[in-house]
């Protein structure tokens, strides 16, 4: 985990970036994806309980990580198969992230990223570009 500082601005740019965000979301699903079929389905997110919740949500407990897988299902399988599907993934991927650049606003904070997470990701988006 390291330290670093993140605005707004930094994560609508980020999911801007298409072509890095996409990247990003599809590395993160073929991490999800424990029986690489292709979806994710519960058991996939049960494999590897943390692995998702942890990472962009601050959620502690069990019962809350099963409400927002609750949640996530109900709002973003929208073909209602019980899979999130690649495409249904990336909306969710750029709903979280844009919800996170709303909560942040204009003004920098500093955040606590763990390594493999997309705003980590993020922050080595804004600075490659800096450089
Ligand atoms: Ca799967
Ligand atoms: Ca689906």
């Amino acid at each position: 985990m390291s330290v670093a500082c993140l605005d707004g601005p930094i994560l609508i740019k980020f999911v801007e970036d298409s072509k890095v965000f996409d990247k990003c979301v599809d590395e993160k699903f073929d991490m999800l994806d424990a029986d690489c079929d292709g979806a994710l389905s519960r058991s996939d997110l049960q494999v590897r309980p943390g692995r998702f919740s942890s990472m962009e949500f601050e959620l502690q407990s069990k019962e809350e990580i099963t409400n927002l897988y609750d949640t996530l299902f109900e709002t973003f399988d929208t073909d209602r198969n019980g899979k999130i599907d690649r495409n249904e993934f990336r909306s969710l991927m750029e709903e979280i992230v844009l919800a996170k650049a709303r909560g942040i606003g204009q003004s920098p904070v500093l955040v606590i990223l763990q390594e493999d997470s997309l705003l980590m990701r993020a922050v080595e988006h804004d600075l490659s570009k800096s450089k």
